[in-house]
Parts: C-alpha cells; sequence; structure tokens
C-alpha cells in the first residue's frame, strides 16, 4: 500500500538531522532514509536538541526545511543525566546488547527516563493532526506511544528497535522490566532487525506477562491491545555508498591507503568506541593470528578507525582505556622497524574517506558481540571493486549475519576462529571472493534503507487505527 493522501509522517527519535543544509553523504543511512520518507509524504521529525536549559519549558524549536518541518526540544541537566547518560546509556543500551554485568540499576535512571518520555509526549502531541502516523525510533523512547495514548492520540503509532532485543532471562533482571514491555503494546506496529530479536520478544511477552501469541506469531495481544510485530532488517543508502566510494576523495584515499600499505593487506575495523563491538576481543584475535602465522605476519596490518563515543559513562572511558593499553602493547611486543602491525585511530572521518578505505582493505573485520544490526558490515560490501572484492569477516552475533551468510562468520569471542578467519580471508581466490561479494552485494541493494522504511510505514500505515476499531 502507499501513503495515504493525507497522512503525514511524524518521526520521533532521541536525536533529529537538521532538515535544512543538510548533505546526504556527511551523515548516516538512517538519517537519510528518514528524511526520504518525511519528504514524500512530508511532516515532522521531532526530538531532544541536544541542548542544556535551566527549566524544562516544553519550548519547541522549529525549523521548517526540504519537505518537512524539524521540532527539538532542550532537556534539563537532571533529564540529561537520568534519561540519557543514565537510563538509555547506563541501563538499557548494556541490557539490551547482554551486558548485565555492565547495566546499572537506579530507581532515579527509571524515573528520569519516564519523566522524559512524558515531558516528550506533551510536547509532541499538539503537533500531531488527525491523520498523522507516527513513528517512533529505538530503546530511548519505549514508553513515548503510550504516554501519546494517555494524551488521546489515536493515530497509528510505530515502534522500531535499533539494538537487540534481549533474552527473556536477562530482560527480567530489569527491576520495571514487565512495566516497561507492557507500554509497548500501546503501539500498533513494532519492528526488530531478525527473527531472534522478535522472538526474544515474544519469549518475554508470553511467558513473563501471559501475552496471547497468534499461531504464526506475528500478532500479539495483550491488556485489551493487539500489536503487530514484524522483522524488517534496516540496510544502507546503497545507491549513495556506491557514489561515495566512487568519488574522487575515496577514489584518493584508497590510493593513499594502497600507498601507505606497500604492498601489505590491509584488514580494516570502523566502529563506534563501545563495548558492544567486540574491539578487545578483536585485536586479541588478530594477536592470535600474529603468533600463529609468524610468516604471514608482516604481510598485513590493521588499521582499527574507533571514534570515542558516550564519553562521559563510566564503561565507555574504561574500554577506551583498555585499547590504548592492548593496542598499545600488541605494537610493542609484535612491531619492527619497518612494519606496526596495529594502527588505531581515535578519530572520526567524513564518509567518503571511510569508503575509499574500506575499498582499499583486504579484508572487513566486523566482530560486534552483540548488535541489532550492523551497518559498516553492508557499507564495507557496497564499497568493493567488483573485479577484486574483499573478504568480510562478520560476527554471527550480529543482526547483519542473519542477512550475511556468505561472508566469513565467526564467533567473535574466540581469538581462534578470528585467526583461522584471516588466513581463510586471505588465502580466499579471487573466483570465491567475487562469488561471495556479489552474493552479499545482491542483499545490500535489494534490502537497502529505502526498502526498510518503506517495508515499516506499509505495515503500520496497514494495521487498523484506533480510530477505525473504536
Ligand atoms: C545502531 C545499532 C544498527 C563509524 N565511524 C565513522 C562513521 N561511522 C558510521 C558507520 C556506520 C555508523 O557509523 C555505525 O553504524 P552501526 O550500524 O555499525 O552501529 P551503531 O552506531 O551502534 O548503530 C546498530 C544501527 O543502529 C541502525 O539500526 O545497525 O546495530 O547499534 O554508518 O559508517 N561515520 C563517519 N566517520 C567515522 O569515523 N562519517
Amino acid at each position: 500500500m502507499e501513503f495515504g493522501a493525507l497522512s503525514r509522517l511524524i518521526v520521533i527519535s532521541n536525536r533529529v538531522a537538521p532538515a535544512e543544509g543538510s548533505h546526504s553523504g556527511a551523515q548516516g543511512g538512517l538519517a537519510v532514509a528518514l528524511q526520504s520518507a518525511l519528504r514524500e509524504m512530508g511532516g515532522i521529525w521531532f526530538g531532544w536538541s541536544g541542548g542544556q536549559t535551566d527549566v524544562f519549558t516544553g519550548q519547541v524549536n522549529l525549523q521548517r526545511g526540504d519537505g518537512y518541518t524539524t521540532a527539538t526540544v532542550d532537556l534539563e541537566e537532571q533529564d540529561i543525566d537520568e534519561y540519557y547518560n543514565g537510563y538509555a546509556n547506563r541501563t538499557l543500551w548494556p541490557l539490551f546488547h547482554y551486558r548485565m554485568d555492565l547495566a546499572e540499576y537506579e530507581r532515579g535512571f527509571a524515573g528520569g527516563y519516564q519523566r522524559v518520555n512524558e515531558r516528550f509526549a506533551d510536547t509532541v502531541r499538539p503537533l500531531i493532526e488527525q491523520d498523522d502516523t507516527v513513528w517512533i525510533q529505538d530503546y530511548h523512547m519505549i514508553p513515548l506511544g503510550q504516554e501519546l495514548r494517555r494524551r488521546g492520540c489515536a493515530n497509528r503509532i510505530g515502534f522500531f528497535l535499533h539494538t537487540p532485543w534481549p533474552p527473556r532471562r536477562l530482560l527480567a533482571t530489569l527491576p520495571e522490566a514487565n512495566e516497561l514491555v507492557e507500554t509497548l503494546f500501546a503501539y500498533d506496529v513494532l519492528g526488530f532487525h531478525t527473527a531472534e530479536w522478535l522472538e526474544s520478544f515474544c519469549d518475554f511477552a508470553r511467558l513473563e506477562m501471559g501475552a496471547d501469541i497468534e499461531e504464526d506469531g506475528d500478532v500479539i495481544r495483550f491488556g485489551g491491545r493487539t500489536v503487530r510485530v514484524i522483522v524488517c532488517p534496516i540496510g544502507i543508502d546503497t545507491a549513495e555508498f556506491r557514489a561515495l566510494a566512487a568519488s574522487d576523495t575515496a577514489q584518493h584515499t584508497c590510493r593513499q591507503m594502497e600507498r601507505s600499505a606497500v604492498g601489505r593487506a590491509m584488514i580494516v575495523g570502523v566502529d563506534r568506541l563501545d563495548y558492544s563491538k567486540g574491539l578487545e576481543e578483536r585485536l586479541l584475535g588478530f594477536e592470535r593470528f600474529l603468533l600463529e602465522h609468524p610468516e604471514e605476519r608482516k604481510e598485513l596490518f590493521l588499521l582499527q578507525i574507533a571514534p570515542p563515543s558516550r564519553a562521559s559513562v563510566g564503561s565507555y572511558q574504561r574500554i577506551r582505556n583498555t585499547l590504548e593499553g592492548l593496542s598499545g602493547r600488541i605494537n610493542g611486543e609484535h612491531a619492527d622497524l619497518d612494519w606496526v602491525p596495529i594502527r588505531y585511530v581515535n578519530q572520526g572521518y567524513p564518509r567518503d574517506v571511510l569508503a575509499g578505505v574500506y575499498r582499499a582493505s583486504r579484508i572487513g573485520l566486523v566482530t560486534p558481540l552483540r548488535d541489532g544490526m550492523n551497518l559498516v558490515a553492508k557499507e564495507y560490501v557496497a564499497a568493493q571493486d567488483p573485479g577484486d572484492p574483499g573478504v568480510l569477516i562478520l560476527s554471527r552475533f550480529a543482526g547483519a549475519a542473519a542477512q550475511m551468510q556468505e561472508a566469513v562468520l565467526v564467533n567473535p569471542y574466540s581469538a581462534e576462529e578470528i585467526s583461522d578467519a584471516i588466513l581463510t580471508a586471505l588465502r580466499m581466490p579471487r573466483d570465491e571472493r567475487i562469488a561471495r561479494w556479489r552474493a552479499l552485494m545482491d542483499g545490500v541493494e535489494r534490502e537497502d534503507v529505502m526498502w526498510w522504511r518503506k517495508r515499516f510505514t506499509d505495515e503500520l500505515i496497514a494495521a487498523p487505527s484506533l480510530a477505525e476499531v473504536d
């Protein structure tokens, strides 16, 4: 079904991409996809400005741009501490990535999260018109749908989770797990990247809360509400990324990297500096390769790009220190006069430079311990030279692995598997590299980010609205 002529789209997420002056090459695929949906349907993108105010007033900063409007609001310092740095980044993010050891359970965080979601609901509710379709993004905003319902919003409201959904026994450790999951029944459609995350959600709903699940598993009933659950894997803007990889900057970067590699094979990793990305295990797996294959070791090196993220959270400061120590130790122990095994870089680069780096790399090493999807794996594939592509090594615990079975799949906790996979990739004949890449690229092209947002919005628009049901 195509978008209804009258239906505008209201996208709500923690942060908002600017409506004006934005160049699609400068930002991620998600922003590009949501912008294109907003331009097609018209509408509003609402979220936190990233800014702070002394006293929350709910005053919205509206910016009209090319086809849609952004609406942002400032938060108080306590809101930012409890909602963003607290519940979102210290509680839900680690828990949803199976890291109970890092998850902090504090009532203050849970209270702040709820308060900010109520504040968002108060602020955005007056902007929503009767026929609008509302699409809420990610774990920062789980209760927002329910808060909108409490404020009389009978519109179609969908929720998409960009992270994994944890197994039910893990989620049950969260003190307010049931209340939080209950709020998800305010939505009409819930989207997950993989069948595994969706099944974990259904397990919790059924076994911990007594929800009814229809036989084919895609409709759940609880507390008088019926919710449709769908697997809807996000993709990248493949056409855009291919164009980036063919740009002058990318080609220049590619040549520069090849020159600096002096005939050695480059392995690349690109990740936000986050403990979920398996960076420590990756470096140890790479070191294992150096130890197990002394004859090959000076034939390759690892470039790890890891721009810092969420630096005010202690667990992120710790992982940064650990990686600095580990990369320093490995380089100290293995480097030679003319060779350093790891180039560890803590800064971000423009996307066209990244595309050139991907293309110059013989191996893309993507080994998260747990990841909702992982877009770097898809970007790596999209940037390759079809006649001489590199090899993707991918964690079986990334959501992307469900779609990317032709990658060399590894268990990222096993240094031995990472080491074996590097050897397999290095020795892979060109024919096999091309065959695997072609199969991966077909998927990356078919299920791109436009496909993703259309799949979700089509489901949402097809859902019976509360206004129709009542
Ligand atoms: C969440 C979920 C899910 C990285 N370094 C630079 C840079 N990046 C870009 C990459 C990629 C993006 O950041 C990272 O995307 P991922 O998907 O790998 O990971 P998260 O940030 O954790 O995203 C994830 C995603 O949401 C979407 O649903 O796939 O599972 O965790 O696009 O290229 N970009 C630039 N310079 C860098 O140095 N410009």
